[in-house]
């Protein structure tokens, strides 16, 4: 006696017991595409989702992101149908006269033109995603390190008007050029709401411009394999309007003294360590 009709207290016909079983079926079913659908709805919002685009670069990534899926998805139903086709067919049917045809089309011509497509959307989209030739509003240096970014805040003229450390703060619809770098391992600069990742290599700056038309909550992340911290490696990013902006700045400004060190070279730096070992968490 199986479980079920222990519950029951005695024993139930066949034909009741496949309706049991139909229900749990359908009830474990409906249970499994609310999991999945709500986990698939989730992931399309967040601190860190590249669905939810807060600025026209991650827009950009965004939308290729989506024309891929389609493709692809429009590509797997198509080798569903081929092969349902050839399930369906049976085995007494008349051979392809031309199976050559199939093979040639299916896996040379089609592979090569959705690829070559691709390969030109998405150099004529790159400029959108790196913000080449966008007019810049602010500049801001980025310095990662094991386990940490650092932000300086530039003027129009190049002095420094503020730093901080593992949060970054942005005014909302203005175009900002990042001057990205590294003092000991390759790193990656990515906030996935605002554009792609571009890498923070020791000895060169790499520039990446980004703007952020809306507000909400953001976060960036080391994209980088850079050590056993580097999951713990990232940073809060905070979208302000210009004038909030100017006075975040204002109130983590650097100082006259401190200043006339960053002009020296030991600005940001001297006050947060720069002498730690590479390796060491701060
Ligand atoms: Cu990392």
């Amino acid at each position: 006696m199986s479980a079920a009709e222990r519950r029951r207290g005695g024993t139930i016909d066949g034909t009741r017991e496949r309706t049991i079983r139909h229900r749990d079926w359908h009830r474990w079913t409906r249970g499994a595409i609310a999991t999945a659908g709500a986990g698939a709805l989730c992931a399309c919002a967040g601190p860190q989702s590249t669905l939810d685009p807060a600025g026209p670069a991650a827009a950009q990534v965004a939308q290729t992101w989506w024309l891929m899926l389609g493709a692809a998805a429009a590509i797997w139903a198509l080798v569903l149908a081929l092969l349902l086709y050839a399930l369906l067919r049976g085995q007494n049917t008349r051979a392809l006269a031309r199976p050559q045809r199939l093979i040639v089309g299916g896996g040379l011509v089609l592979p090569a033109l959705a690829l070559a497509a691709l390969l030109v959307y998405g150099t004529v989209t790159s400029g959108r995603v790196t913000g080449l030739g966008a007019e810049v509003d602010a500049v801001v240096e980025v310095e990662a390190r094991r386990w940490q970014w650092r932000f300086r805040y530039l003027g129009t003229d190049g002095s420094l008007r503020a730093t901080s450390v593992d949060e970054l703060a942005l005014p909302r619809g203005q175009m900002v050029e990042f001057h990205v770098s590294s003092v000991d391992v390759i790193h990656s600069f990515w906030i996935p709401r605002l554009g792609g990742k571009i890498d923070a290599i020791p000895g060169r700056v790499n520039r990446l411009r980004l703007r952020a038309d809306r507000a909400g909550p953001m976060r960036g992340q080391c994209a980088e394999f850079c050590g056993l911290e580097h999951a713990h490696m990232d940073f809060a990013v905070r979208v302000l309007e210009p004038d909030d902006w100017s006075a975040w700045l204002e109130a983590r400004g650097v100082a006259a003294p401190a200043a006339a060190e960053v002009a020296a070279g030991t600005g940001l730096d001297g006050a947060v360590g720069a002498d730690a070992a590479p390796g060491t968490a701060p």
